[in-house]
């Protein structure tokens, strides 16, 4: 008497080789087929006791069944294969539909941005990315803020469960970038010109001046013998390329540990143009650009000789850069995803 359960598994071996439908139908045929294993099995009946028929036979038909439905299972199961690859060798998009949406527009932090980077690279300044994620010592130690300085405090950052934390000023990255440029400075005197705009984090309560996640614009320039006229050059040109009209602007002192002497750089509020309100906390100024002459220590971590080279750095809010160039009264209209603020900026690419 034939082996049900042997010829079972062979069928299951032969129907998880199976790949396309020629190949299942071979298989159905050598299974169910007229002169099949199965139909074959049936015919050994004639030779059975009536006692074997009925045992050998009921094995047999649920032998049959099984086969029958594992052949419509896989049948089912490559079709959907092939409804797939159909599907993936279509377009994405269907050129019937008719067009229901506006032309799109560029975030006005994103103009901004652009026109800054068009600026500077008109200057000769190379532009930088820097990852969002940076380390304690990018952050902080490089710039000549130790571990427990109080100075920490300026910047409310989130930190990682792996002691890493989101960027909280675009400073981070000044350490790289000296390290990046230091041997073209050193070896062949080409001087150490960079921006480097990037999202900043920090657990801020927000008003309509403060978010907590924003963009700044940081720079940098070293050479032998860089000044503080040559600060004022470089942020006098930005502005004016920017805004282009006159803008009345302040500077004064300000503390950040990376650079002496350090400065605030502030401009005459242009929402209420000077009167005071709430996008400038009702002083009539905002702080926009920070800067100062970098601090010898910050060279020394970047690899650069202060006693030989000397550079200015600055830190651009970028966000509240938009905020006056573009009358938005509200810093948070800027991450709200409204299409009814943003649309406004389509025209001015
Ligand atoms: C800094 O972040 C320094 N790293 C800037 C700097 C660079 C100083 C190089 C000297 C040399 P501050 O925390 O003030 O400084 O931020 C700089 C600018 O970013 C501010 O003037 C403001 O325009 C913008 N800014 C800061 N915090 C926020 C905030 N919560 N929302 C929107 N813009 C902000």
């Amino acid at each position: 008497m034939a082996d049900t359960v042997a010829l079972k598994e062979s069928f299951s071996v032969a129907l998880n080789s199976v790949t396309n439908m020629e190949e299942l139908e071979k298989i159905r045929v050598e299974y169910l087929g007229k002169k099949g294993f199965i139909t074959e099995l049936m015919q050994e009946m004639k030779s059975l006791t009536p006692e074997e028929k009925k045992t050998f036979g009921q094995a047999v038909n649920v032998l049959k069944n099984e086969v029958n439905d594992a052949i419509t299972a896989k049948r089912e199961e490559l079709k959907q294969k092939e409804i797939e690859l159909e599907n993936s060798r279509m377009p994405l998009f269907d050129l019937s539909m008719p067009p229901v949406l506006d032309r799109g527009s560029y975030h006005p932090i994103t103009l901004v941005q652009r026109q800054c980077e068009e600026v500077f690279r008109s200057m000769g300044f190379a532009i930088e990315d820097y990852s969002e994620i940076v380390t304690d010592y990018e952050c902080f130690e490089a710039l000549n803020i130790p571990k427990n300085h109080p100075a920490r405090d300026m910047q409310d950052t989130y930190y990682l469960d792996n002691g890493q934390l989101l960027k909280s000023h675009t400073s981070a990255a000044q350490n790289a970038i000296y390290k990046k440029y230091k041997d073209a400075l050193i070896n062949e005197g080409k001087p150490i010109k960079a921006i480097f705009p990037g999202r900043c984090f920090r657990n801020e309560a927000t008003d309509a001046c403060h978010e907590n996640t924003f963009f700044q614009m940081e720079g940098v320039m070293v050479d032998k013998n860089i000044s503080i006229s040559n600060l004022i050059f470089f942020m006098k040109t930005m502005l004016s390329e920017v805004f282009q009209k006159d803008i009345k602007v302040r500077l004064r002192p300000g503390f950040f540990p990376f650079v002496e002497p350090g400065f605030e750089l502030d401009i005459s509020c242009l929402i209420c143009g000077g009167e005071g309100c709430p996008s400038c906390k009702h002083s009539g100024w905002l702080e926009l650009c920070p800067c100062g002459m970098i601090h010898p220590e910050v060279l020394k971590a970047g690899g650069i000789d202060p006693e030989e080279y000397t550079g200015f750095a600055f830190g651009l809010g970028l966000t509240r850069l938009a905020m006056m160039k573009y009358g938005v009264k509200d810093i948070r209209d800027l991450n709200s995803g409204s299409l009814k603020v943003l649309s406004q900026f389509t025209d001015d690419k």
